[in-house]
């Protein structure tokens, strides 16, 4: 089956599925944040007993994992679904288990975190404990996306047989790259759950290695940004050339460039670790020199949208350098919130360049400067962009059109968000520099003398969290007016076509086995000492456990 302008019906309710629990956990996450930012500002005490940090760990959990898969998974299932055509049906039944997998790892999960079984914030760090059931959910949740990445896989590989073609639609291609990064990035936070605290919250271990648990966790916690990234960067390089009327300024170079996030993305975890003792200084730099790698394909990226925007402005007639500019669809949503999403990536990317730089992390390190950081980047560049594309996918898959009054809207929330964001995350950004600390409710510092200037940008981050919950609301709005009661019609699902005169993309850069090979021979040489180190140096009290 061959490229098709629509995404077929069935595929579309697979894709719809997953959109409605992604936007039900933008709420419920969104609500979570809001109270959290009115507690730290001293206006609300909680109720009903509940804690401050129950609700951390329900936002970050809603947001950064539910909010972001599901999403992912129903973006990437409609994609492929345009670009390859309709999902046969071995994986189109593995999507849907995929779904039920996952939909049932994530409602066990919410409950333990609701009964206050699982307050151990989205990162659970050990000696942190949480009910064994809020383990088995995340590893049921995981599961589940290894299934929704299995589907995805078969019907590019089962595309690649019947179509005979070396080289698949770039889409598809980006969609797999994604998953096969999630799959390898997963391993390491499959092995700590399933080895080490599962046994341990069941009691059948006394102790746990939380150097190597810390270590196996931003294992996965690293690519994780980038599998947040890299569906945000498959619209900037896709489908927003398109809705600029211009052309995708080089397939090859797209390509390469998600190849090098797979090469890359994994060996980097140290740089997360970079205060932790038990780690010796020369894997920590050999970690900081592959994340300085990690930053060139993002920079690859901001050059091939530059070269695409002034391409599109040329054909419209823009002249001088920076003509191009004025020519971009300002008012259409479907390019307005991304591109809102690019321009504060751009601030957020140098952020974490700092934070990578071993000298600054000394500074910023478990500083609200880090959370500041993830607000501009998932939560501002990747979020704004997955609305962006919520806008037209919604209504393609359910029959009906955005219309000029909800492009208006929807404007105006990327509006909100960004105006919420810069009071909120700059708050963040600028106490962190002058040491609040992160994951750390205010009453138990408030009454540290260095605490005392903090309170004004708790204040303007209450502000900002309280422009950013309307932005949910106004959010929640359009999504539901998309999919239930926007007037019946066709909306274009975008895919941008390459430009005339880009170089043929080599089949090389679909050769997995090349790409897997070398992934994994740098994640053995990043990891394999130091792993090794600490289980053998593990502390004394866990002779026998040193593993767990
Ligand atoms: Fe990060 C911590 C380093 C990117 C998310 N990061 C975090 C945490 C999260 C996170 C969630 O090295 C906290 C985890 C926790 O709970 O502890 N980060 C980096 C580096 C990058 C980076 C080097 N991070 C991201 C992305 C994230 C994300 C992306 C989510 C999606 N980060 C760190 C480090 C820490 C960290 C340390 C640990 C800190 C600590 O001590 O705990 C790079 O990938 C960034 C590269 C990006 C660029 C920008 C390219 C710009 C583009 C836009 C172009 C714009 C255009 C529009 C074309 C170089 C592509 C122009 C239009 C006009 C009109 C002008």
């Amino acid at each position: 089956m061959m490229n098709q302008m629509i995404v077929d019906r069935n595929d579309a309710k697979l894709s719809m599925a997953h959109l409605y629990i992604a936007f039900a956990a933008v709420l419920l996450g969104g609500i979570a944040g809001l109270l959290q930012t009115l507690v730290r500002s001293g206006t609300i005490v909680l109720p009903a007993g509940i804690g401050y940090y129950q609700l951390l760990t329900a936002h970050g959990i809603l947001l950064a994992l539910v909010f972001t898969t599901y999403f992912i998974i129903g973006f990437f299932y409609a994609g492929m679904s345009r670009t390859m055509g309709k999902f046969y049906d071995q994986p189109y039944r593995l999507g849907w288990l995929g779904y039920i997998v996952m939909t049932i790892g994530t409602v066990l999960t919410t409950i333990m975190i609701l009964l206050n079984e699982g307050t151990v914030l989205y990162t659970f760090y050990a000696p942190l404990k949480a009910s064994p059931w809020f383990y088995i959910g995340l590893t049921l949740f995981i599961v589940g996306t290894w299934l929704a990445g299995g589907a995805m896989c078969h019907q590019y590989y089962i595309w690649k047989k019947v179509s005979h073609k070396k080289i698949s639609p770039l889409f598809s291609f980006m969609a797999v790259m994604t998953m096969v990064l999630w799959f390898v990035a997963t391993i390491g936070v499959a092995v700590s759950v399933i080895f080490q605290f599962i046994p341990w919250s069941f009691g059948w271990v006394d102790e746990i290695n939380i150097l190597l648990s810390r270590t196996l966790f931003w294992y996965f916690g690293h690519p994780l940004v980038y599998f947040w990234l890299l569906p945000a960067y498959v619209c900037w390089y896709v489908i927003i050339p398109e809705i600029i009327g211009g052309k995708i300024f080089s397939d090859s170079l797209a390509r390469l460039s998600f190849v090098l996030f797979l090469l890359f993305s994994i060996p980097v975890g140290f740089h997360h670790q970079l205060l932790e003792s038990g780690i010796s200084p020369f894997w920590k730099y050999l970690q900081v020199v592959l994340t300085f790698m990690v930053i060139v394909p993002s920079l690859m990226t901001a050059f091939s949208l530059f070269a695409s925007f002034e391409m599109a402005g040329r054909k419209k007639g823009a002249k001088g350098l920076f003509g191009w500019f004025r020519a971009l669809p300002w008012k259409d949503a479907r390019f307005f919130a991304p591109m809102v999403g690019m321009l504060i990536f751009i601030p957020a990317g140098a952020g974490g360049i700092i934070n990578a730089s071993n000298q600054m992390n000394q500074i910023v390190h478990n500083t609200l400067w880090v959370t500041g950081h993830f607000h501009l980047t998932v939560a501002s560049s990747v979020a704004l962009t997955f609305f962006g594309i919520a806008y037209w996918l919604i209504p393609h898959l359910t029959g009906r059109v955005l219309t000029g009054k909800m492009h208006q809207m929807a404007n105006l929330q990327t509006i909100l968000w960004a105006v919420g964001m810069f009071f909120m995350s700059g708050a963040m950004h600028t106490v962190g520099l002058l040491g609040a600390p992160r994951r750390t409710a205010y009453t138990t510092y408030q009454n540290n003398p260095d605490a005392l200037g903090w309170m004004p940008y708790e204040v303007a981050m209450a502000v900002g969290g309280s422009i950013l919950f309307i932005a949910i609301l106004l959010l929640i709005y359009i999504i539901t007016d998309l999919a239930f009661f926007a007037p019946k019609g066709k909306e274009d699902f975008p895919i941008g076509e390459v430009a005339e005169g880009a170089e043929k993309t080599p089949s090389i850069l679909e050769n997995w086995r090349l790409w897997l090979g070398i992934a994994t021979v740098l994640i053995l040489v990043a990891y394999t000492v130091p792993v090794v180190h600490m289980i053998e140096h593990a502390p004394p009290g866990s002779p026998g456990y040193k593993f767990w």
